[in-house]
């Protein structure tokens, strides 16, 4: 029976599952996690990226998610599971992050010796010692002008999925080629963090999938090819340092003797990775339209599956490739766990005493309202940091544990309209989703039923399900994907977590208080 691989590399972490699918049997066999800070102190890193006194940068180290990598197959390898039986392996990565290689490494892809470790041999090949990652907010500058190239903020959204946005990647390469021109020479390749990785795996340069390459705001969503417009405005000879784009789950190789060698690995397939959101969306089911998923990771998301690309028009959201050949809605928001974490911490609470406090507290926080801004705001665009607190202080514990996940779900409700999904039940992952209190602020925000998923990490069992699918497809057979979810993505039973009527009704009034203040502070 044969088995298949996920990885998922993502803020903080890096997490492996593999699954063992086939008929009659339909199992998770492998699942196991590493945290970057413990992990590999020696970068230096705090929730996996590099400290900075400017709250706009965020970056991290490649070489540490290499160092991870190389950990994670070593653990596979030596868990026990046939590694002769593995058929493919398939990846996510956190979205929009982008690694710059040098022309070292097309040769040294190709060459790497299996005696040594694999970040020694990465590091000649870096043009740049670091990623920018997707919480960086440090490029408006870019961002106005790579719009104003291509005829506006509306053009470019109804060319690439999204407006410009700090974070997205040819922000953050402009910015690299204004500020480091020589740098940015040496560069012969732009990877994304799941291209990248699976160039590691494969030993030659992999193409990028839709998913991922639509957070870029340098493809054609509907060619689904570089759009030279967008290219050609954000620095010169971009072109040409561009990987290929491949259709969603396509074989884009095999493990390369590296693995093979040092490991014990088989040549299994591997099939191009995707971020991890384009991920989650296979992980927790959303095969069909008209269901939404939250995902409550390093960051907030909300999204959900798209058969046509509708653009969102106010500029909130962003459209991205599915893996299913689809399209999928998104709504990012940057201060998700790190801004709860600032809470339980400040107050000194365990999770099960955070959670106590929503227990006991009355839904609503009796009219006041926090803006949880602790660091810069993807959603809405928040370049100072600052949490506003209206009708209390930042002394009183009931009211901001209430104050931090009310305002949290009240402004993914606000900021997920324009989808325009009549919403009746949410699918909810991310390690937050473990969280049952909180859970139930978000059902009774959106007047939804939540479900919580028997596979917690949505990204890897994603990228597991699309090794999957892209497996039988390399092989002639068109597997549905409903038949490639069956029995892997299932809510827990009794995990339903019902609307309170009358909560609900109380929030429908005060997300548009919420929504007025908002409004105001950004002002
Ligand atoms: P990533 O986006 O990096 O994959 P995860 O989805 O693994 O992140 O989520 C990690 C976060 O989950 C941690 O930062 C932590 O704040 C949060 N978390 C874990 N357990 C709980 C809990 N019981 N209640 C609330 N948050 C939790
Ligand atoms: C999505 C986004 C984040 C990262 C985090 O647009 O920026 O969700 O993918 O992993």
């Amino acid at each position: 029976m044969p088995l298949y691989l996920g990885l998922d590399s993502s803020t903080q972490s890096l997490t492996a599952i593999v699954l063992e699918a086939g008929s009659g049997r339909r199992r998770v066999v492998f699942e196991s996690s590493i945290a970057f800070d413990d992990a590999f102190p020696q970068y230096g890193t705090r929730h996996g990226v590099l400290p900075s006194d400017d709250a706009a940068m965020a970056v991290s180290p490649p070489l540490m998610w290499a160092d991870a990598l190389e950990l994670m197959m070593d653990r596979v390898a030596k868990s026990g599971v046939d590694l002769q039986r593995l058929a493919a392996v398939s990846g996510s990565a956190q979205q929009h992050g982008s690694v710059y290689l040098s022309a070292a490494a097309a040769t040294g892809l190709a060459s790497l010796d299996p005696a040594r470790p694999l970040a020694d041999q990465v590091a000649p090949m870096l043009a740049r010692k670091v990623s920018p990652i997707w919480m960086d907010s440090s490029t408006s500058a870019e961002c106005a002008e790579i719009e104003a190239a291509v005829g506006g903020e509306r053009a470019l959204a109804q060319h690439t999925g999204s407006r410009a946005f700090e974070r997205f990647t040819a922000a953050q390469i402009r910015k690299f080629a204004k500020q480091d021109p020589g740098g940015y020479a040496a560069t012969d390749r732009v990877h994304l963090v799941s291209s990248f990785l699976a160039s590691l795996l494969t030993g030659a340069h992999a193409p990028m999938d839709p998913g991922d390459g639509s957070g870029m705001n340098l493809m054609d969503l509907g060619a689904c090819q570089w759009w030279p417009p967008a290219v050609d405005s954000t620095a010169t000879g971009l072109a040409a340092k561009l990987p290929p784009i491949t259709p969603a789950a396509a074989s884009v190789g095999t493990l390369s003797p590296y693995w093979q060698q040092r490991f014990g690995f088989p040549a299994a397939r591997v099939i191009a990775w995707s971020g991890d959101n384009p991920c989650s969306l296979v992980g927790v089911g959303l095969v069909r339209e008209g269901r939404l998923a939250i995902s409550l990771g390093t960051s907030d998301t909300v999204f959900g599956l798209m058969r046509e690309p509708r653009v969102d028009e106010t500029g909130t959201g962003h459209v991205f490739g599915a893996p299913t050949g689809d399209y999928m809605g998104l709504t990012c928001f940057k201060n998700g766990s790190l801004a709860r974490e600032r809470v339980r911490d400040q107050f000194r609470l365990s999770w099960e005493e955070f959670s106590g406090i929503l227990r006991r507290t009355p839904a609503g926080n009796a009219g006041r309202i926090m803006l949880p801004w602790f660091e810069p705001e993807i959603t809405p665009t928040v370049l100072t940091p600052g949490v506003r607190r209206l009708g209390f202080t930042d002394q009183d514990v009931a009211a901001n544990v209430r104050g931090v996940i009310e305002a949290q779900q009240m402004a993914m409700a606000l900021h997920s309209r324009w989808m325009n999904v009549k919403i009746d039940s949410i699918h909810a992952t991310g390690g937050a989703a473990a969280n049952r209190d909180i859970l139930q602020v978000m059902a009774d925000v959106f007047g939804a039923t939540v479900y919580q998923l028997q596979v917690g990490n949505s990204a890897a069992l994603g990228a597991a399900l699309m090794a999957l699918h892209g497996d039988a497809a390399a092989e002639g057979r068109r597997l549905p994907w409903d038949e490639v979810i069956k029995e892997f993505v299932e809510p827990i039973a009794d995990s339903a977590l019902k609307p309170n009527a009358e909560h609900h009704g109380l929030y429908r009034d005060l997300i548009e208080t919420y929504a007025s203040h908002e409004r105001k502070a950004l002002l």
